[in-house]
């Protein structure tokens, strides 16, 4: 069996994506997502100029082979770029194997561990009463657990917080624009979200909250102690994790479970804080983190440690990597949560998917493979469009992390 063409399409229905599809010479073919929001074109490039050539004649049932050969062979190792496009092999090439052998994903991983995967959504708001409602809306959309972010008063376009309801957007102009930080600000305001959240609907629901990568360790650990009371599923991101160490005294502080990952590549991003108990979720998921063979890897370290995943899902990772990580999750033995961002109706129609949302949890259907397609004449109908993530300044002028 060999690989004898493969493509990479790329398509705009309301954001960018960038999609692989392998084709063999038995009529099987896969799909793998390549998306890398605010830097598309890299990927694009580097498959089609660098990896495409090589794969033509490969087997493609020589899944680890194929992912050893453009990780070592590459002699350039890790970064975004790089783990995105061998993600994309990767999934198409497991989209392949599953389909030959007549299954869904998650049996070809060794089957399954639960019948569904419980899903976050993102609840926002310009203050906290337009928050409080929103995730009212999302406890009446039969949501189990709910991330709440509302605007800060004095801070221009505070993080988390979109236009509309259901769907959020950050990519969202030409060039990027430029929001506001304040951490004493957010400091004084997050806290009192959560007590308002709590008063309102108890605590039966599950209630996450994105730092976004914008305290100092020492910042971090002073606002997990004070969200404590309000029992929250996690704290993600509270701080920049390029220093795995930096999360040792955020944990000393706080017992508020910790969850990082969703920028990481490899399990190199990730040794010091899992192997040191720094983290209670790894958010890396298939598209950031080269595909369902590395995740794997990931996830199974993760639980010696009994870490729990929480793949990163929000709109720029597409329903391709959305559908292999819910097959991954119905399968991993330490699944804790899937990040849940719906798509717009245009981009469901570009990728039909057969799995289905349903009392705050995901199902995956029985499709052999991971149950994702791509409409190429859909796809066509949406030409690319620059969009990048906004950045973000500090009220002096100086540069923050967005
Ligand atoms: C999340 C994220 C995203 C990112 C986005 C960047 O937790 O969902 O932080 O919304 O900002 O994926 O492309
Ligand atoms: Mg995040």
């Amino acid at each position: 069996m060999k690989i004898q063409a493969a493509r990479v399409i790329v398509t705009c229905p309301g954001r960018n994506f960038v999609t692989l599809k392998i084709e063999t010479d038995q009529g099987v073919y896969g799909i793998g997502d390549a998306t890398l929001n605010g830097r598309e074109l890299s990927v694009v490039s580097y498959l089609e100029d660098h990896v495409l050539p090589c794969l033509i004649g490969m087997d493609p049932r020589r899944i680890e082979d194929i992912w050893q050969y453009l990780y070592r062979g590459a002699y350039w190792r890790r970064g975004p770029v790089t783990m995105r496009a061998i993600a994309a092999v990767d999934v198409a090439l497991w989209d392949i194997k599953a389909k030959m052998a007549g299954m869904p994903l998650y049996d070809l991983l060794g089957g399954r561990s639960r019948d569904g995967v419980m899903v976050y959504g993102h609840a926002n708001g310009s203050d906290i009463e337009e928050t409080v409602d929103a995730v009212g809306q999302y406890i009446d959309l039969g949501y189990k657990a709910i991330r709440a972010q509302a605007g800060v008063p004095g801070i221009k376009d505070a993080y988390g917080v979109g236009r509309g309801k259901l769907f959020y957007e950050p990519a969202d102009a030409a060039l990027p624009s430029v929001t506001g930080w304040d951490t004493r600000k957010a400091l004084n305001f997050v806290p009192k979200l959560f007590e308002k959240l709590r008063d309102t609907y108890g605590f039966d629901h599950h209630l996450l909250h994105d730092g976004h990568h914008r305290y100092t360790p020492q910042e971090a650990a002073n606002l997990g102690k004070m969200l404590e009371p309000y029992q929250l599923f996690w704290l993600e991101d509270a701080t920049p994790a390029e220093n795995q160490e930096a999360f040792k005294l955020i944990r000393q502080h706080t017992v508020t479970p910790l969850a990082v990952g969703e920028i990481f590549n490899t399990i190199w991003d990730a040794k010091d804080l899992i192997q040191n108990q720094l983290i209670d979720y790894i958010r890396c998921t298939i598209v950031g983190a080269g595909g369902v063979t590395h995740l794997r890897r990931i996830a199974d370290f993760a639980a010696l440690y009994q870490i729990r995943t929480g793949c990163h899902g929000a709109t720029d990772l597409s329903p391709v990597t959305m559908g292999t990580a819910l097959h991954f999750d119905t399968w991993v033995p330490n699944f804790g949560i899937q990040e849940y961002m719906r798509h717009t109706p245009e981009t469901d129609a570009v990728f039909p998917h057969d799995y289905r949302f349903e009392k705050g949890m995901l199902y995956v259907g029985d499709t052999p493979g991971h149950g994702v397609d791509i409409d190429e004449a859909e796809a066509a109908k949406y030409p690319y469009k620059p969009a990048y993530l906004p950045v973000a300044r500090l009220e002096d002028g100086t540069m923050w992390n967005w």
